[in-house]
C-alpha cells in the first residue's frame, strides 16, 4: 500500500460525494481492477516482429517517426514490456502477432507451431498474463496482392494454413494459461481504385474463413473478424468491411472485433457495441485513435474513448467485451506511449463505472430529458481523479506523472545500448 494521507483523505470525500449520488466506490474499485486489458505488443518495436525485422510493413498500415531505442529482440520487448506494465494497474493481458515467433532458423507462416511461442508462454506465466493472438498477413511477398481473397487459390490456401497454424498457436496460449486466447483475423485485402467486381473477393473470403473456422480445435481460444472501412493504398475497397464481418459473426458464431479506428470520422463507436451485442455472444475492441486518416494514434481519455467504456459498463457487457487496445507510434518512447493508453483505457472504465447509473435510468424512464442531460453532464466534474489515484497507489502503480520519470530512467539506461 503506497496510499498516502493526502491520497486517503481526498479519496474519503470523493467516496462521500459518490455516496450521495448511489455509487459506491468500494464496490468499483475491485470491478475496475479485475476487467482485463489486452495490450498490443506491436507498439514496441513499430509491428516490426521478429521473422524479418528489416522487412518493409505493408498491409496499408503504417508507423511514422524514428524514435529511437526499439525493440529489436524479444527478451528487449518483454523487457520493456515489463517496464509498462508496473505503471498500468489492473489486469493485463499480452496481444502477440505471428511474426513474433522466436526460432532460430526461418520458419514459414503456413507452418508455424506453438513451440515457436514456448518462450513467451513460460514468461506470461511468470507475470501471469494471458496471451491473445493474431495471424500476420501482411508484411510478406504473398501478402502484396491479397490474402485470404486472393484469385489464386495457391495463395489463399497458403493464408488459410497459416491462420489454422495460429488457431493453434492460439490454442495452446488457452490451455497454457488457463484463460481463453483470443484469435483476431485481420486481413489488409482490398483495392486503391474502384473495383469492377466487388462480390468475387467477399464470397472467397468467406469460403476461406469457413475453412479456417471449420477446425475444431477444443475450446481454449476464439477466433474474432475484423473490419475496416480502408486502409492506405486500399482507399476504394476493402472486402472485409464492418457489415461484411458483422453478417460473418452473427452467421458463424464467431467474435466480431470492432477497432474504433477503422471508421467514418463521424460514425459512433460507441453505439455499435450494443447492436453487436444483440446478435454475438462476444465481441472484441481494438481500442484505438483515429486522427484524419491514420486509425492507430495513442488512446486518449477522450470523448470516443469514454464512450467505448460508459457503452460496455451500460449494456452489464463486461464479461463479454474482450478489451484490446491498437496503435503504434514510432515519434514518441514506446514504452511511454503503451503506458499512456493503457492507463488512459482503464480511466475511461473507472468513469463509466462511477456513473450514477440508476439515477439516469430513472430520469430517462420518466423521458425527463432535462433531469438525464444534468446529471451526464455534472458527472463530468465529480472527484474521479481522487478516486483514480487511491486506486493507483493502493496497488502500487504510480497514481500520477511520476510513472514517467521511471520509464525515462529506463530509457536512459537501455537506449544507448540500442543504437
Ligand atoms: C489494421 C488492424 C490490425 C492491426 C494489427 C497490427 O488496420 O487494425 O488490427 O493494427 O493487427
Ligand atoms: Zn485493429
Amino acid at each position: 500500500m503506497n496510499v498516502t494521507q493526502k491520497i486517503q483523505t481526498a479519496y474519503d470525500l470523493a467516496r462521500e460525494r459518490y455516496a450521495e449520488i448511489g455509487v459506491d466506490t468500494e464496490k468499483v474499485l475491485p470491478q475496475l481492477e479485475q476487467i482485463p486489458i489486452s495490450i498490443q505488443c506491436w507498439q514496441g518495436d513499430d509491428v516490426r516482429g521478429f521473422e524479418n525485422p528489416e522487412g518493409d510493413l505493408t498491409g496499408g498500415i503504417q508507423t511514422s517517426g524514428n524514435y529511437p531505442g526499439r525493440a529489436r529482440t524479444a527478451d528487449e520487448l518483454r523487457a520493456d514490456f515489463e517496464v509498462a506494465m508496473a505503471q498500468i494497474p489492473g489486469k493485463k493481458r499480452l496481444n502477440l502477432h505471428a511474426i513474433y515467433l522466436e526460432s532460430d532458423k526461418p520458419v514459414e507462416r503456413d507452418v508455424i507451431e506453438p513451440k515457436h511461442f514456448a518462450k513467451w508462454v513460460k514468461w506470461a506465466k511468470a507475470h501471469d498474463l494471458g496471451l491473445d493472438f493474431n495471424p500476420t498477413c501482411f508484411s510478406h511477398p504473398l501478402s502484396e496482392k491479397a490474402t485470404l481473397s486472393h484469385p489464386d487459390a495457391k495463395v489463399r490456401k497458403f493464408w488459410i494454413d497459416h491462420c489454422l497454424a495460429c488457431r493453434r498457436i492460439s490454442e495452446y496460449f488457452g490451455v497454457e494459461l488457463g484463460t481463453p486466447s483470443v484469435m483476431n483475423i485481420w486481413i489488409p485485402d482490398g483495392d486503391k481504385d474502384l473495383p469492377a467486381d466487388r462480390i468475387g473477393p467477399r464470397k472467397r473470403l468467406i469460403e476461406a474463413l469457413d475453412q479456417i473456422i471449420a477446425a475444431p480445435l477444443g475450446n481454449h481460444h476464439k477466433v474474432a473478424v475484423e473490419g475496416k472501412l480502408f486502409g492506405i493504398g486500399a482507399e476504394s475497397y476493402t472486402e472485409g468491411s464492418n457489415d461484411f464481418y458483422l453478417a460473418y459473426a452473427a452467421t458463424r458464431k464467431t467474435l466480431l472485433c470492432l477497432d474504433a479506428g477503422h471508421f467514418h470520422p463521424t460514425e459512433s463507436v460507441a453505439d455499435k457495441i450494443s447492436t453487436a451485442l444483440c446478435f454475438l455472444d462476444e465481441i472484441l475492441l481494438h481500442v484505438s485513435r483515429p486522427v484524419r486518416w491514420d486509425s492507430d494514434h495513442v488512446v486518449l481519455l477522450d470523448d470516443p474513448t469514454i464512450a467505448i467504456a460508459q457503452e460496455i459498463v451500460r449494456c452489464g457487457a463486461i464479461s463479454r467485451v474482450n478489451i484490446g487496445l491498437d496503435y503504434f507510434d514510432a515519434s514518441i518512447n514506446r514504452i511511454a506511449a503503451w503506458v499512456i493508453g493503457a492507463r488512459n483505457m482503464r480511466k475511461a472504465l473507472l468513469l463509466a463505472l462511477l456513473e450514477p447509473a440508476e439515477l439516469q435510468l430513472a430520469a430517462e424512464k420518466n423521458y425527463d430529458g432535462a433531469g438525464r442531460m444534468a446529471l451526464f453532464e455534472e458527472n463530468k466534474s465529480m472527484p474521479w481523479s481522487a478516486v483514480w489515484e487511491y486506486y493507483c497507489a493502493s496497488h502500487n502503480v504510480p497514481e500520477g506523472i511520476g510513472w514517467l520519470q521511471t520509464v525515462r530512467n529506463y530509457e536512459k539506461k537501455i537506449l544507448p545500448r540500442r543504437k
